[in-house]
């Protein structure tokens, strides 16, 4: 079983779509195992996004993830991970398919609403980031053998 790390951008927030976001996620069967609320320090933004570092728009990026909190957790489940990308849509929330959230409720790419990891490796590097001191591991047994099969 996979994990990815979501997070509901500070627009996200402010526009009350957290619970509309939980909820896609939540029915389509993934199972959360992490959730907060908390307002990120520049540093650990910049070391989220150290791979954009370069990139002309990094300095918006940091304005904008630093203009409120965010709402980050980890979904555990099959194939999370791309499917969780699938789930948010493209990066561009304008190429983004209605019934994607960003195709659903965005327009600008800086200001797309949620990130998703885009690997399993960089899901697992965000999760250690974002939820040092670890996820809860709960059993979902009964519900799983309803979803896999
Ligand atoms: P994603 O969030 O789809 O993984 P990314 O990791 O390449 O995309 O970039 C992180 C965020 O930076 C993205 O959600 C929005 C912003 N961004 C990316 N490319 C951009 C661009 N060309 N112009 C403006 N903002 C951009
Ligand atoms: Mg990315």
């Amino acid at each position: 079983m996979e994990r990815t790390y979501i997070m509901v951008k500070p627009d996200g927030v402010e526009r009350g779509l957290v619970g509309e976001i939980i909820k896609r996620f939540e029915q389509k069967g993934y199972q959360l195992v992490a959730l907060k609320l908390v307002s990120p320090t520049k540093q650990l933004l910049e070391e989220h996004y150290k791979d954009l570092k370069d990139k002309p728009f990094f300095p918006s990026l940091m304005t904008y993830m630093l203009s409120g909190p965010v709402v980050g957790m980890v979904w555990r489940g099959k194939d999370a991970v791309k499917t969780g990308r699938r789930i948010l849509g493209e990066t561009n929330p304008l190429a983004s398919n209605p019934g994607t959230i960003r195709g659903d409720f965005c327009i600008d790419m800086g200001r797309n609403l949620c990130h998703g990891s885009d690997a399993v490796e960089s899901a697992e590097r965000e999760i250690a980031l974002w939820f040092p001191s670890g996820v809860v591991e709960w059993d979902r047994k009964r519900v799983n053998s309803l979803i896999y099969e």
